[in-house]
């Protein structure tokens, strides 16, 4: 006789949400220890088309966030604990003051793509009602600008895959363009079994091995030259006749201006100034144009440049001509990082944009918006500073002097981070909303507890531009608030904006997210809390609750007015800074598998910071030799912009010329201490990717 099933009470009380850290958002299982037993909570991979039950690292151990002794439970001022009145009055006091003395715009806010929809929706409008300032913007223009910014162009719409990545199954050809997705997205690489995948990456990355452990490639051009490298492929695709004439003709403008600039490009030059062999650039175009299922992906290691906005733009192009976008089996995409990068970019905390993607200087986008706010659209600030010049004007003449931060720790993840220091020390008051006393927030007059993931329900928008709900599994601890809270307590304060303008529940403010987006590039409206709990899969463009939502966006059309896709002529031209004597070597920076971003959560779970516990620089062994470095000794690496020390590791697949530091560690460790604030002139994306170093012992 069967024994009645037994459910263990922990999966009968579970959530079915998603992960804390990446835009792959893996479908997780979360739950709270059971009432009065205490212990951590528990998560349990889930099935979910992005992660297939999967989990990386951080994934699996994320529930630590939730328990963790460091948590913040009460508001901080000037370091000591006070009640939340105490707190918000505080800083409405002097924000109230700074207005009146300065102007709305001595107020600047700082957003982030790790926050849902509906606290990146109500953080745009706080700052444009309640605030009334321009100075908006946030960590996603460190993230996605340069791709954005390309997609737009080419495309007229900035959906980073604009296919499901359950696509990438059937693909036969997958190239990987500045992309470590093995450290980064783990459980993406189940979608890439079937393919050849080709690696573009200066390093000998864990995604490059795997990629030629199974038969792929990996090209490995100099930091900073991939404009060059793309260009020389589309100098192959045409001189070899690969390009797709009957697509281009149908689908695309601009072919010429585009092989005009790629005409001075043939390959032997390419490969003088990437290092890219012309028989790999050769191969890897013939790969591209002999398969029927193909897919092009770029991630940071070729957007994160002071040319980042050409250089995605040069991938694009050569995509095109081989007739990949907006095909079934084929197409270009490039990988959002962040939990909610791609919503994150789309509901107003930028410094240009109002929501539904909406351009903030476009009058009928303002009279819309300010409709569904209640205000005059007159009332509305028009575009502020982009993130690293807001960064760069806090405290001086005509700057911001005051800054709410929330979901961002910039003294760590923003380049030139002394600088910024500098600059956060100089505000007459820094605000910062967080779940720990982040290196941001350690600089703070004003720290407040937040909630997070597993505590508040919200929804996420993925990298595939499909909306997914967060779940609450378990209250806040006592004392912590959500951010929306946060927002709603202070613009009561100020008294500056509507009654009511500031709701509290996630689904209130996301029906009026649907309401503000209707009719934008981004158009949420048909897209409700009851669908996504029915289990819609739901992508953007979504008009209508009758809507089903879409999953590929240009199967039929481009986003431009006349529906074709746009080739645009770029020229290469190189880092914004060179080598010297005293800087030899190029330092790149990214990522390692264990760390999220500026390490605020994950240096904090035991088992990620065992695995990864302090700065590292990886090394060619000559060029360590030359210097005097030995494996696993302390190395000194020097910028024009400042020292960073950090654990030498000698990689025999990394470029002679090129090292490589994480940028999860903070202090003397920080990478941020060498990069360059240089700028792209397009996306205001600041160039992470390569700075002039040297290496010295410690
Ligand atoms: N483990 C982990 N995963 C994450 C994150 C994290 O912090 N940790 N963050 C998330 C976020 S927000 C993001 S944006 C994504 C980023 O995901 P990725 O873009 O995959 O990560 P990165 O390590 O920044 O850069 C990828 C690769 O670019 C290479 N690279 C550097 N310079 C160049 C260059 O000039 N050309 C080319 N072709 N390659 C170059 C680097 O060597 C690196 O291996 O990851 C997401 N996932
Ligand atoms: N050198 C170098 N620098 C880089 C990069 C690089 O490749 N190289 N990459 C850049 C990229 S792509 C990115 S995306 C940025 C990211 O860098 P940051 O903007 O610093 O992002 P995080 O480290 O994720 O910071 C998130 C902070 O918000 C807190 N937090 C988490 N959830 C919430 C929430 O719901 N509400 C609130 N209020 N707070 C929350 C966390 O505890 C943490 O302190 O770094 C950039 N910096
Ligand atoms: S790949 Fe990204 S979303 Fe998935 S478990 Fe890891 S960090 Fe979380
Ligand atoms: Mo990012």
């Amino acid at each position: 006789m069967a024994a009645p099933t037994m459910i263990p009470l922990h999966q009968t009380r579970a959530a079915a949400t998603h992960c804390p850290y990446c835009a792959l958002q893996c479908g997780m299982s979360v739950t709270a220890p059971t009432p009065g037993a205490g212990g951590p909570a528990i998560v349990d991979p889930r099935q979910f088309p992005t992660n297939r039950g999967g989990l990386c690292q951080k994934g699996w151990s994320a529930g630590a966030l939730l328990d963790h002794p460091e948590r913040l439970t009460t508001p901080l001022l000037h370091g000591t604990p006070v009640d939340w009145d105490r707190a918000l009055e505080y800083v409405v006091d002097r924000l109230a003051a700074l207005r009146s003395e300065h102007g709305p715009d001595s107020v600047a806010v700082f957003g982030s793509g790790g926050l849902t929809n509906e606290k990146a929706y109500l953080l745009g409008k706080f700052a444009r009602v309640a605030l009334g300032t321009s100075q908006i913007d946030y960590n996603g223009r460190f993230c996605m600008s340069s791709a954005a910014a390309a997609g737009n162009r080419a495309f007229g719409m900035d959906r980073g895959l604009p296919f499901p990545v359950t696509d990438l199954d059937d693909a036969e050809v997958v190239v990987l363009a500045g992309a470590n997705v093995a450290e980064t997205m783990p459980p993406l690489l189940s979608h890439l079994r079937g393919a050849r995948q080709v690696v573009i990456d200066p390093r000998y990355s864990a995604t490059a091995r795997q990629a030629v452990e199974a038969g792929g490639l990996h090209l490995r051009p100099a930091p900073g030259t991939d404009l060059a490298l793309a260009l020389g492929m589309l100098h192959i695709a045409v001189a070899e006749g690969y390009l797709d004439h009957d697509y281009l003709a149908a689908r695309t403008s601009g072919v010429d201006a585009a092989w005009r600039a790629a005409a001075q490009w043939w390959p032997e030059r390419a490969e003088r100034v990437t290092g890219v062999s012309v028989a790999d650039q050769r191969a890897v175009v013939r790969m591209l144009a002999s398969a029927r299922r193909r897919y092009l992906l770029t991630a940071r290691g070729v957007e994160q440049h002071a040319r980042g906005v050409d250089t995605v733009t040069a991938w694009i192009n050569l995509s095109l001509a081989l007739g990949m976008p907006g095909t079934r089996g084929s197409g270009f995409g490039t990988i959002t990082g962040q939990g909610n990068g791609q919503g994150g970019r789309e509901h107003g905390q930028k410094a240009d944009q109002l929501p539904g993607y909406r351009r903030i200087d476009d009058p009928d986008a303002r009279a819309h918006v300010a409709a569904v706010w209640g205000v005059d659209p007159a009332s509305l600030p028009g575009p502020g500073r982009s993130a690293v010049e807001l960064l760069d004007a806090l405290g001086r003449d005509g700057g911001p002097r005051a800054m709410l931060v929330f979901g961002s720790n910039p003294v760590v993840s923003a380049p030139d981070a002394r600088a910024v220091a500098e600059r956060l020390e100089s505000l007459d008051l820094l605000v910062v909303a967080d779940l720990f006393v982040s290196e941001t927030a350690s600089m703070a007059d004003v720290v407040l507890p937040v909630a997070q993931w597993a505590e508040e329900e919200g929804t996420m928008t993925n990298l595939e531009g499909r909306v997914l709900r967060r779940r609450r599994a378990m209250p806040p601890p006592p004392g912590v608030r959500t951010d929306l809270d946060v927002l709603a307590g202070l613009a009561d304060r100020l008294g500056t904006a509507p009654q009511g303008a500031f709701p509290t529940d996630p689904e209130t403010v996301f029906d009026e997210l649907r309401a503000a987006s209707a009719g934008g590039p981004a158009d949420y409206s048909g897209i409700s809390y009851a669908r996504l709990d029915d289990g819609d899969e739901l992508y953007w463009p979504c008009p209508s609750t009758d809507h089903p939502g879409t999953p590929r966006v240009f199967l039929d059309r481009f986003a431009h007015p006349d529906g074709l896709a746009r080739l645009v002529a770029v020229d290469h031209s190189g880092p914004a800074e060179d080598l010297d004597q005293d800087h030899p070597l190029w330092a790149t920076t990214g990522r390692v598998l264990a760390h999220y971003q500026s390490g605020t959560q994950t240096r904090r779970v035991d088992e990620l910071a065992a695995t990864e516990p302090e700065s590292f620089v990886e090394v060619h062994p000559d060029t360590a030799a030359r210097a005097g470095l030995a494996d696993g000794a302390w190395a000194r690496v020097i910028s024009r912009r400042g020292v960073a020390v950090a654990v030498v590791r000698y990689t025999a697949g990394i470029r002679p010329d090129t090292v490589f530091l994480p940028f999860h560690f903070a202090a003397g460790q920080s990478a941020n201490l060498l990069t360059n604030p240089a700028l792209d002139p397009i996306s205001r994306m600041p160039e992470f990717k390569v700075s002039a170093v040297r290496l010295e012992p410690a």
